[in-house]
């Protein structure tokens, strides 16, 4: 285990909110650090057992509640001590101060998970899941960085590197006995294992658009000619007056965000300006904001004006089902049929709303919510939610497509294994195996101060 020569510290809950904070201490000198700065009233925090929880007084700051944990078994792997005071910026600041004085260091941003990690706490995935799991808005978000964090995900991807490394010596057998013109006894095992190991790698990185997608928020666009009750939808899915809404064509002039939790899955709705033709300047950016919005949404609300000509909606119909991708699912309402009750025309796939009156709205909420529901998250399937991770596989997916077609094309064996050594270093970069400093501190810079 790496040893650190020096103790950190830093508050681990946000100044200012709540009515306790918790300043964590952590590295060689913790215990002594600690009873130069608190008095116990029984003992010290260098005598304590670790796991326990002991009384003292910081004289003129505060009375706190001080948790021992002994090394190996903290979070950091190290002797580490949590602080618990009354939740004021002033003490928390006078604590942090007296800390210092005594011989800690303020900790740079995630600079605890990075003890954990390089002291073998946990992998790097597993270190990343941490800051995955604090910011989970969601039941699905926070189903995946758990999975991530029990190292789930991780054992995944050492299987797949052991096969990756279990074929590279398999070629390195067929150049030991290149010279004695071995021919490729184990060349269709090592196709199959290629494939298989290839397949899997595919797999990960196509699910890393859900992945992503259930850790941001599911982006929803609500898209429409102008007027056919867009902002009114949002307005009605949210059950708060949150867009403007009028009679008024071209109204919503920018896109209007809200999130909504949608069986366990969070779901980010936007209501985009109408489409149609228009020589007004600001409008255009709008609706070339809305076009954005629709081709980078997973899900596209399409709402038709219930009450236009059959061949009017037929047409509408078309002009939105034309810019959605075989990829995205689409959902096209016939809104407004609290007022325009003619039969839906036929031939065209719509479900009926009145977003003014709350028609349909529960059934379009169940509709969304089983598109992208919780099953995706709580199977068996791995879902690739880092784009680290989804940018280092995409790299070992192109890795093993050139040994393939290496392998087909005749190329000698030693050619080959540098493109599988690249694809093998590739997997072990995503769960800490190589981890280089710059890589860690990109990662753990983006992590609060006390994580
Ligand atoms: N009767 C009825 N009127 C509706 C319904 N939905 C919307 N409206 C009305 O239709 C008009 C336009 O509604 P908006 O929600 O502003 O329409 P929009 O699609 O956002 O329009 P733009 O922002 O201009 O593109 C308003 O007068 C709404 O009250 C509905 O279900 N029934
Ligand atoms: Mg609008």
């Amino acid at each position: 285990m790496f040893k650190f020569d020096d103790t950190i510290c830093a508050p681990a809950t946000s100044v200012g909110t709540g009515a306790i904070s918790i300043i964590r201490v952590s590295g060689p000198g913790t215990f002594g650090i600690v009873d130069a700065v608190v008095e116990f009233s029984k003992g010290s925090a260098s005598e304590a057992s670790g796991y326990s929880v002991s009384y003292g007084n910081i004289p003129e700051v505060d009375e706190v509640l001080v948790s021992i944990f002994r090394a190996p078994h903290s979070y950091t792997g190290e002797d580490s001590a949590e602080i618990c005071c009354h939740a004021s910026g002033f003490i928390v600041s006078r604590i942090m101060e007296l800390l210092i004085a005594a011989g800690a260091r303020s900790a740079e941003p995630g600079e605890f998970t990075r003890r954990a990690f390089v002291n073998g706490k946990m992998d790097l995935a597993q270190a990343e899941a941490v800051a995955d799991m604090i910011s989970a808005g969601s039941e699905a978000a926070h189903r995946v960085a758990l999975n991530q964090l029990k190292g789930k995900y991780s054992s995944e991807l050492k299987v797949l590197r052991d096969q990756l490394v279990q074929l590279a010596s398999l070629m390195e057998l067929e150049l030991d006995f290149s010279e004695e013109e071995v021919e490729f006894a184990d060349r269709s095992r090592l196709r199959v294992l290629l494939d298989e190991t290839s397949a899997h790698v595919q797999r990960l990185c196509e699910s890393f658009r859900a992945g992503n997608a259930i850790k941001r928020g599911v982006p929803v666009a609500i898209v429409g000619a102008v007027n056919a009750g867009k902002s009114t939808l949002l307005n009605a899915l949210l059950g708060e007056d949150r867009a403007i809404v009028s009679d008024i064509p071209g109204t919503t002039r920018d896109t209007v965000e809200e999130v909504l939790t949608l069986g366990g899955v969070q779901f980010r709705f936007i209501d985009t300006a109408g489409i149609r033709e228009s020589s007004d300047t600001i409008e255009k950016i709008g609706i070339e904001r809305s076009l954005q919005s629709l081709s980078k949404a997973e899900l596209v609300l399409g709402v038709l004006d219930g009450c236009a000509l059959p061949e009017e909606l037929h047409k509408a119909y078309e002009a939105i089902a034309g810019k959605v991708s075989p990829s995205q699912t689409l959902i096209m309402l016939r809104n407004k049929v609290d007022v325009c009750t003619a039969a839906s025309p036929e031939g065209l796939d719509l479900m009926d709303i009145s977003a003014k009156t709350g028609k349909g709205i529960d059934e379009l909420k169940s509709r969304i919510a089983t598109s992208y529901s919780l099953a995706a998250v709580s199977g068996d399937a791995t879902l690739v939610t880092n784009l680290r991770h989804y940018e280092a596989l995409s790299r070992a997916r192109a890795d093993l497509a050139a040994v393939r077609s290496g392998l087909d094309a005749g190329i000698p064996t030693d050619l080959l294994a540098e493109d599988l050594r690249s694809a093998i270093r590739e997997l072990g970069s995503i769960f800490g195996e190589i981890a280089p400093d710059e890589v860690l501190g990109s990662i753990f810079s983006k992590f609060c101060i006390g994580k």
